[in-house]
């Protein structure tokens, strides 16, 4: 629940407008990957997708760990709300929910907590995540539709650790002729934010409109 409330509330720029947000990695991977990426990580290059880190499928995952920046002391009834936007590229015939060839999930987590987790379908409406910004129709690779989905934002808790490490990946995904994905544009930033108290007023406005956009 608090995942989809922070979600909108990144989608509709209510904590971003009111709080000056600071980026601290951000890589559109135009001049390629960059450091801090896992043994896995590769970019590769699309004429709809532009390049990316990708393609990934199976139940496989790509990593980046970034140092924990130096953030100031929050103002009494603040906090320091972290957060990850990035896209993801959803390509070819994710099933999404379906039960006989799915469930399709695409997860992140950050510091081994899990904080996205949704189906994804290309083939029919049966997902858990709300609409992409483009799509389905077919991009490219395989003849399946394909979808794109701009500025997907978490919040996170990085803990006491150091770094921050973020994992993104597939559960029971087919093989890459049927099933992959990608991830473009990743930033990753902070911003000083009202202390939860009045964070969750403003999480429960945000869910509630999400509802009323599902429905
Ligand atoms: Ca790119
Ligand atoms: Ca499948
Ligand atoms: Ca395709």
């Amino acid at each position: 629940m608090r995942l989809r409330g922070a979600y909108v509330l990144g989608v509709l720029g209510l904590p971003l407008a009111a709080h000056a947000e600071t980026i601290f990695y951000s890589n559109n991977f135009e001049s390629g990957l960059g450091t801090g990426w896992g043994t896995a990580a590769q970019v590769t290059q699309h004429t709809n997708f532009s390049k990316f880190v990708g393609r990934y499928s199976g139940n496989q995952g790509v990593l980046l760990t970034v140092a924990k920046p130096s953030v100031p002391t929050p103002p009494a009834g603040s906090w320091v709300e972290y957060r990850l936007t990035f896209d993801f590229y959803a390509i070819d015939s994710w099933d999404g929910d379906d039960p006989t060839y799915g469930p399709d999930y695409f997860c992140v987590s950050v510091n081994s907590n899990t904080v996205f987790a949704q189906t994804f379908a290309n083939q029919h409406q049966y997902q858990s995540f709300m609409p992409p910004t483009v799509g389905g129709i077919d991009l490219g690779y395989g003849a399946a539709f394909d979808s794109i989905y701009r500025d997907i934002t978490v919040t996170f808790n990085p803990g006491t650790a150091s770094n921050i490490s973020v994992s993104w990946y597939g559960i029971g995904l087919q093989g890459i002729a049927d099933e992959s994905w990608g991830i473009d544009n990743v930033r990753l930033s902070y911003a000083v934010v009202p202390s939860p108290a009045a964070g969750s007023a403003l999480a429960l406005a945000g869910l509630a409109m999400l509802r009323r956009r599902r429905h």
